[in-house]
């Protein structure tokens, strides 16, 4: 049974990888680090926690030692919009908290999982089907530590074998807890909109893909990749995975299947549009496939629906 640390527990993904962990592997075997608030709804009934500001090397360390963990998910970093508005930030969270827990899981010998995104690429990489190995020149800030973060998680793993794995996450789709500071996050408000019965006012042009992908492919990938068999992975930081990709007519006409009377307008914001103009359409993900078998079950209509069903009962 493993014993598992998430750093940065209480953000989008976070706050749902937590349930799912303790629902395979035990409530008391999954340990949330917390820092920056809001807290989930019930997070400190939940299962076990520990306060960790991951900039902290000793916080994550004290954690681990006292808890025997051996697997760490480090999902601590500032979204790609937000870290072109704060580029120090970005890089001091971003790689702060992937050295501190590399670091760590080589000491105390722990896997590691820290998310790559499809924020890795950049202007110069094939836009369509965009391969596992390939031009890797992104031209943002976020970009750039997550190309930072595959080199040197392939590197522990080579000179040190610290069990590190990855997966290179398009825009996640989530009810739960919203994302911040995004570029995808446009996928998300526009549900909270509909539901809300308000207009919505779209960020990224028409005709701009992105891929994207619904909360329970996500986690099924950021678990699976590490119960993977090792000696089938010929990668490992980081794999494509991919479900659906979409532009913003796409998504709008799903939910006007369900709410014909909602309207959507544009007001493009020229920092996200150009972070998206920069980013894949749609990517490969053969190798997630063959090496591990990676498989998502969600299209975008499947998503509208679930995401519908649930933002009723969340917000009405
Ligand atoms: C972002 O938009 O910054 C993230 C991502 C695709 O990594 N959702």
């Amino acid at each position: 049974m493993k014993k598992i640390l998430i750093v940065g527990s209480t953000g989008q993904i976070g706050s749902e990888l937590s349930i799912r962990l303790r629902s395979i592997y035990g409530r008391d075997n999954v340990i949330c680090g917390f820092y920056t608030p809001p807290y989930p709804e019930g997070f400190f009934d939940a299962g076990p926690t520990a306060e960790i500001n991951s900039l902290h090397i000793e916080q994550i360390a004290e954690a681990v030692k006292k808890n025997k963990i051996d697997t760490i998910y480090n999902l601590v970093a500032i979204l790609s919009a937000t870290a072109e508005k704060h580029p120090k930030l970005g890089w001091d969270v971003g790689i702060g908290s992937l050295m501190n827990c590399l670091d760590v899981a080589k000491e105390y010998n722990c896997a590691v999982f820290t998310p790559s995104s499809i924020g890795a690429f950049g202007p110069n990489t094939p836009k369509n089907q965009t391969p596992q190995d390939t031009v890797q020149r992104p031209n943002t800030v976020y970009g750039i530590t997550k190309v930072l973060g595959e080199l040197v998680s392939d590197y522990y793993y080579e000179r040190w074998k610290v069990d590190t794995r990855s997966v290179r996450f398009p825009g996640i789709i989530s009810s739960m807890t919203l994302p911040g500071g995004g570029t995808t996050d446009y996928a998300v408000d526009i549900y909270y909109k509909a539901v809300q019965g308000e207009d919505f006012i779209c960020p990224i042009q028409a005709g701009t893909f992105m891929d994207m992908m619904y909360m329970p492919d996500a986690l099924d990938a950021a678990i699976n990749i590490m119960e993977a068999n090792p000696d089938k992975l010929v990668h490992r930081n980081s794999f494509n995975v991919a479900s659906m990709s979409f532009d913003p007519e796409m998504i709008y006409s799903s939910i006007k299947k369900q709410y014909p009377d909602f309207r959507m307008r544009y007001a493009i914001d020229p920092l996200k549009q150009s972070i998206a103009d920069s980013w894949p359409n749609c990517l490969d993900d053969s190798c997630a496939r063959e090496e591990w078998g990676w498989h998502p079950n969600f299209d975008l209509e499947r998503t509208t629906a679930d995401m519908i069903k649930q933002l009723k009962i969340k917000l009405l």
